[in-house]
């Protein structure tokens, strides 16, 4: 069985997804019958629960503790339109050019006596 909805008689489904631009550029449209609906391109979220506009995703502000999440204790995150990178500033620490892993470092080598 199948689920068929159909607009009320007399009224032509319009496509708004055919309309430039109506969910913004950080967002994909979905058009359903009688209004659509706006889906937040990767790194973006709705700007309220109701909203259809996508603001981005400050990737640097996530959780308690930001840096130590998302680039590491010796990282600095640098928040940017629709993603984010790491930036390692402390000599011996890198990511390898992998901007958005963390920074990491060799341990220090133990000091043991003879
Ligand atoms: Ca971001």
């Amino acid at each position: 069985m199948s689920l068929c909805v159909f607009p009320p008689h007399g009224v032509k489904d319009t496509n708004e997804c055919s309309r430039d631009n109506i969910c913004g550029s950080d967002a994909y449209c979905n058009n359903t019958i009688g209004s659509y609906t706006c889906t937040c391109r990767s790194g973006y979220t709705k700007q309220s629960a109701t909203s259809r506009t996508c603001i981005d995703i400050d990737e640097c502000e996530d959780g308690a503790k930001p840096n130590e999440g998302v680039c590491g204790i010796n990282g600095t995150c640098r928040n940017t339109n629709g993603s984010f990178w790491c930036e390692c500033p402390v000599s011996g620490f890198t990511n390898y050019g992998n901007e958005r892993t963390p920074c990491s470092g060799n341990a220090p080598t133990p000091f043991c006596e003879k």
